[in-house]
């Protein structure tokens, strides 16, 4: 089979969509972090944006792994997007039209993100790329921090390259820019903001103030359930569109993204593609990372507890699935106000059902890496702000719980722990043995995930202890009988 790249273009079959706009226009986004998420996502409203003109291909910059340079290099960074739910449908992407790998091409990242061309910077860099405390300002005692504030020309960390980009753009370039965080943190783009800003003040307080005065951080909120690309994915698609894709994207038909309207010059036309605009995120940002995200990571870590693989097969067992309902619509849902227009209920219903779509294997094991940087966001504020109103806490607990005895089972079955915390993870959880009150007070201890609020509060910790000795005889053979107990 022939291979996809812009020669063998025409052979598409018509039943693949394609916006051949962006096959000519030329780059203005410099993306940090072209994995899957934002190829399925920001890549794809960017794509259909530039039917609506401007120059705004994109120079996806990965920090470390050359992976998705050189399997989409033989291919013109071309690929394609398989939409999977009832009525499955593939659109191939020209939106990308260049990926440089940090740590081998240092001083072309730099060109990019200097130009005066480039007006929009933005992030997929997950949680663990912002170099944050617990309280979401930059960690100066991190090694990638410490590393890029010792040496800022050669810097490792994406805080630590954005400064001297910026440091560079307030010397030479006067084009304006927006840099626009797309990962799922609350309040990302304020965090984002002040991450810079005080890794600047460390370089040059003249720049800082300038970076202040005239870089936009809008917040943002990003949605669409984007599972690894699989064997199975890449065989499917090679029939759909008759040609080799060595990296096809999968996602499902959700797709939605709010953007504060905070930009610093000129952007695509995403608001005609189905982007939102609003003057306030967080409303979004809170009730997204919260009911759906926590809910993943409860059902993640539950359900691999309980021998499930996939979020469709653990979601398909009724006792799994009221816990995750009556989480999110009597403990989850108080702990914030939505947006004026959503019907939170209804909010719910179309999560559990998008959890149900059988035509995508998302695997629990992917959802449940990098615990310690996801728990705070997606389950620890809504536990903080039940407290603070007297809401119940018991299945928030849950998650948390069931995170714990995750880590107490992969110390003693030597799972390779996918987080950055992993080593200091493993070496407390290899100390309990899974059932007693001494292992939650000995994991609650790692102060990186748990704030000191928290695990001072005897509720919280009388919830989690419930939850953890309740969840110790879990298994793939008792479901049933071990949740219902807490419902
Ligand atoms: C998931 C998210 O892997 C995970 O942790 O919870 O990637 C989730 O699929 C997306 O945020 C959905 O928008």
């Amino acid at each position: 089979m022939q291979q996809l790249n812009r020669n063998t273009l025409r052979q598409l079959p018509s039943t693949v969509l394609h916006n051949k706009t962006a096959l000519n226009s030329e780059i203005g986004i410099v993306h940090l972090g072209p994995g899957a998420f934002h190829r399925a996502h920001q890549a794809v409203f960017t794509d259909n944006a530039m039917e609506y003109g401007g120059n705004w291909c994109i120079c996806g910059v990965s920090m470390r792994s050359s992976g998705v340079r050189d399997e989409l290099a033989s291919q013109d960074n071309l690929y394609t997007l398989a939409v999977l739910d009832e009525n499955p449908s593939y659109q191939l992407i020209s939106a990308i039209k260049q990926i440089l790998v940090l740590s081998e091409q240092r001083s072309l990242v730099m060109q990019q993100l200097t130009a005066a061309t480039t007006h929009i910077i933005s992030l997929t860099i997950t949680e663990k790329g912002y170099c944050l405390t617990s309280d979401g300002l930059l960690d100066l005692a991190h090694p990638d921090i410490k590393h890029d504030l010792a040496n800022p020309e050669i810097p490792c960390s994406a805080i630590g390259l954005l400064v001297t980009a910026l440091a560079f753009r307030h010397q030479e370039c006067t084009a304006e820019l927006t840099i626009i965080s797309c990962d799922n943190l609350a309040d990302n783009g304020t965090k984002l903001a002040k991450a810079i800003i005080a890794f600047a003040t460390h370089v040059d307080p003249v720049l800082a103030a300038w970076i202040k005065q005239t870089i936009s951080f809008p917040n943002t909120m990003v949605d669409s359930i984007t599972p690894a690309t699989n064997e199975a994915l890449r065989a499917r698609v090679a029939q759909a569109i008759q040609l080799q894709d060595n990296w096809p994207i999968q996602r499902e038909a959700f797709t939605q993204w709010v953007i504060e309207d905070n930009f610093s010059g000129p952007r695509p036309a995403w608001e005609k593609v189905g982007v939102t605009f609003t003057s306030d995120v967080s409303a979004y940002e809170k009730a997204k990372l919260r009911l759906l995200n926590g809910s993943h990571s409860t059902l993640a870590y539950l359900g691999l507890l309980c021998g499930k693989e996939t979020v469709n097969e653990a979601i398909s067992h009724p006792t799994l699935f009221k816990l995750i309902e009556t989480l999110l619509k009597e403990q989850v849902s108080l702990s914030f106000s939505a947006p004026a227009e959503m019907n939170v209920d209804q909010y719910i219903d179309a999560i559990l059902l998008r959890y149900n779509n059988r035509h995508i294997r998302h695997l629990l094991s992917q959802i449940a890496w990098d615990g310690s940087q996801k728990l705070p966001f997606r389950l620890l504020g809504s536990i903080q702000d039940n407290l603070a109103q007297g809401q119940p806490i018991s299945l928030l607990c849950i998650g948390v719980a069931a995170w714990l005895q995750f880590l107490v089972s992969a110390a003693q079955t030597n799972f390779p722990l996918v987080d950055p915390l992993a080593d200091k993870l493993i070496r407390c959880a290899a100390l309990c043995d899974g059932k007693s009150k001494e292992d939650v007070t000995r994991l609650l201890g790692i102060e990186q995930v748990f704030p000191t609020p928290l695990v001072n509060n005897t509720v919280f910790i009388d919830g989690i202890c419930h939850a953890y000795l309740g969840l110790s005889r879990l298994n793939a053979d008792n479901v049933t009988e071990t949740l219902e107990a807490f419902l």
